[in-house]
């Protein structure tokens, strides 16, 4: 009886070390396969007569809550992008910079943005964007946030893109 006990209490114990022992085995190479040393890329999109590229999101400035979505949108036939969406940002505008008396200033673009057929549509930093406004936290580089964009024609398109950093932003 003596010897019993001790075999019964040790089982559980080496099972469940076993086990553990698993699990950080699967995390870590959870962890290779996710954590890349370079930031995510983000690969263009190919649906429906659309190619999306070179999208990407601003990573946040101090506690600014607004930020913006940048990329590139060509299209087969002739179509206009009027909504985009996100779960990050409380309000979504599409944006153009207009030059006001020497000021540039950002307004929404009502009826969205043109796009000629095979003509990249290129939003971009001081031009044509999607604005993000009221972000519910704070958006950090090497990191994703979802992107839906809508277009007259109907098509919609749903996107991951990647947070850069501002100084990685002009490239
Ligand atoms: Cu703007």
């Amino acid at each position: 009886m003596r010897v019993n006990v001790p075999l019964i209490l040790a089982l559980p114990v080496a099972l469940s070390v076993a086990f553990l022992s698993i699990q950080s085995l699967a995390t870590d190479h959870r962890h290779t396969t996710n954590h890349q040393h370079q930031p995510m890329q983000f690969k263009p999109v190919e649906t429906d007569g659309l190619t999306l590229s070179n999208f990407r999101a601003r990573a946040s400035i101090g506690r600014t809550q607004n930020s913006g979505a940048y990329g590139e949108i060509l299209s087969t036939t002739s179509d206009r992008l009027i909504r985009a969406s996100s779960s990050v940002a409380n309000t979504v505008e599409l944006h153009e910079h207009v030059n006001d008396n020497g000021v540039m200033r950002m307004r929404e673009v009502e009826d969205g943005f043109l796009i000629r057929p095979n003509e990249s549509l290129v939003m971009k930093p001081g031009g044509y964007h999607i604005m993000l406004i009221g972000l519910h936290e704070r958006l950090k580089a090497n990191t994703s946030i979802d992107l839906s964009l809508k277009f007259e024609s109907g098509r919609t398109v749903d996107l991951l893109i990647p947070i850069v950093s501002i100084k990685k932003m002009h490239h």
